[in-house]
Order: C-alpha cells, then structure tokens, then sequence
C-alpha cells in the first residue's frame, strides 16, 4: 500500500519547489481517506447504525502532533449522532503516541438515520487544514448510502418475493401476488398506494441479509376472502390479520352468486400468520367491512352501508377493488 503513494512525492517536490524557487521546505506528510462502510450495510431509518470511516497517514517521520487528526468533519443530511461528545476518532497524535507513516486509523460514528431515501455524506480529514499535506485532494471522500425507511418495497435481483420495511425496522413477505395487489394499484412498472408512485428497490443480497425478518404480511382486511388449502371454508379477513369465517350462505348474501372468484387460496403453511376471531367481528351496518376496518382503513362510515351513496354497498365496492368513498 505505501508505495502506492510514495510516487506522488517527488511529482509534489517538483510542483512546491518550482513554484516557490525551493525557498520553501516541502511538506512530506499526507493524511487520506480510505473507505467509509456502514455496519448493518444497509441502514433503516431509526436503526443504530455505524459509520466506519478508515483513515491512514503517510509521512517521513511519525505524526507527533495532533494536527486535527483526532477529528473528521462529517456533513451529513438526517445522521443523529447519539454521542455527539465523541468525534469518532480511535487516534490523537502525541509524542508519546506517535502515528507512524502507514498506519490505518478508525472513526466511528454511532447514531441513527432520521429520514430515508438517497444520502450523501461528505467526510474530510483535517478539515480545518492544520496540517501541511503533499495531497491535500484525498482527504474528502464522498459516500452515496440509500436508507431504508417504514414501507420501502424491497426485492433481490432474481428473485420475485417483494418484502416491505415496516415500523419495526424488519423486512416483511407479500407471501403472494394476491396479498400483494390487495394493497396496490397499477402494474410491476407503474405501482401505486393512496394515489402516489411507489418503487420496488432491487438491493444486494448483501443488504437484504442484514435486515431481520418480520411477519409474513397478510391479505389487505376486506379486500378479498381466503381459504387455506386444507380446507374448504370461507373467511373474511379483518383488523390485524383476524379470520372471520363465513358460511356459503352469508358470502353469497353479501357478495351474490360469483363471490367464488373473490377467494384466495392460501397455502397451509401461512395459516399460522392469521388468526380466528369470529367473535371480534363487529358490522354494524351489515356492509361486510367490520367497523374498525371503516373507521381506521376505509374512511367509510360504519353506520352507513353505502357511504358515497353510489348504490353499491362498501364492502362491495371494496372486495371489487372500487373506491367506497368516491
Ligand atoms: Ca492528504
Ligand atoms: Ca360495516
Ligand atoms: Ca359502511
Ligand atoms: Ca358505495
């Protein structure tokens, strides 16, 4: 590695003493950036995330002073650093610990992401430039990370599954396309939720190993009847993924005489995800959407079985993939 930069010195030496008229002592330090990582590799905001910045110092003699060494300024956009009394630094020069030329050095900044999306960090190395360097262009380095936030879509390259990022910083399984669609509008190229774009972020396998896995997601309450395949009864989902099972009978007076093509079929090993609650299921105006569902996901009124008086009942409008409320 150290020779990697020792060609840069007589070039430096040449370009000093030419434009000084060698009156001048050449300086034959340099302090540099090496990598800058992310321990997990991929952040999630609010997640305790560590920024590793590596360093290292080239020079004829050992670093004695500490010219600043001891702190890298780092800009950063929506980085909360949990101790802000602390710069990081795994180094401070000093004639009784001196930093010999070569030697790599750590800073590490702990904190959390405050906001997700596309980031770049700055970071710089003797940012008040204390220290007379041969190479005073290698101490920034430039750090695009993209943060995950809560309800990121996120696949990997060869692989269908799409995951989401919820509340708790986990990645959770559509465990099919129709639990999937029950929440989305559109097309693989142009997916929409409450009316704006969303994207399916491809990330490293990596990346994708480094985030905990979370709780299957299940169906979308309301917007479609399951059955696992063991079994042939009918259930509508509700609430917090509660099941709330339905005679033939009760589907058919609700949803009339084709309701069989609003049934998924769920594999038996996602059974466990869900569970029976018939008991919870409160419908007060008898529109099939239980009344939490209405207040907390519809908008709908739960006293009303045709809230945007358009002839058709909510939970109707609902199972057809139809607004209820416009
Ligand atoms: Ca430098
Ligand atoms: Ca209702
Ligand atoms: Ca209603
Ligand atoms: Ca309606």
């Amino acid at each position: 590695m150290k020779s990697k930069y020792l060609y840069l010195v007589p070039l430096f030496l040449f370009i000093v003493l030419f434009s000084f008229g060698g009156s001048v002592i050449a300086a034959d330090k340099d302090l540099l950036i090496d990598s800058v990582a992310f321990d997990p590799v991929q952040p999630v905001v609010g997640q305790t995330t560590k920024i590793i910045v590596k360093a290292r110092y080239y020079g004829t003699n050992p670093l004695t002073i500490n010219y600043g060494v001891d702190n890298v300024a780092f800009s950063h956009s929506d980085f909360w650093q949990i101790d802000s009394s602390n710069n990081g630094s795994s180094i401070k020069p000093a004639s009784y610990n001196p930093l010999y030329s070569g030697a790599e050095f750590t800073y590490v900044f702990t904190g959390r992401f405050t906001g997700g999306g596309e980031k770049m960090l700055v970071f710089k190395i003797d940012g008040y430039n204390q220290l007379a360097e041969y190479n005073e262009y290698n101490n920034i380095i430039n750090v695009n990370i993209n943060v995950l936030q809560t309800g990121d879509l996120i696949k990997l390259t060869n692989d269908p599954a799409v995951y989401m990022i919820g509340d708790d910083g986990k990645k959770h399984l559509y465990v099919n396309a129709p639990t999937f669609w029950s929440y989305y509008r559109g097309s693989w190229g142009n997916l929409i939720l409450d009316n704006k774009n969303v994207y399916i972020k491809i990330i490293s396998q990596a990346n994708f190993d480094e985030i905990d896995i979370g709780k299957n997601i299940t169906m979308k309450p309301g917007a479609k009847l399951v059955k696992f395949q063991n079994s042939p009864r009918i259930y509508s989902v509700f609430g917090s993924a509660k099941l709330r099972y339905m005679s033939d009978q009760t589907v058919a007076n609700l949803y009339g005489y084709n309701w069989g093509n609003k049934v998924i079929t769920l594999q038996n090993g996602f059974e466990s995800d869900y569970f029976l609650a018939s008991q919870d299921f409160v419908d007060s105006d008898g529109d099939g959407l239980s009344d939490e569902d209405e207040f907390s996901i519809y908008r709908t009124n739960p006293y009303n079985v045709d809230t945007d008086h358009d002839g058709h009942r909510d939970g109707v409008e609902v199972i057809n993939s139809y607004s209820p409320i416009i």
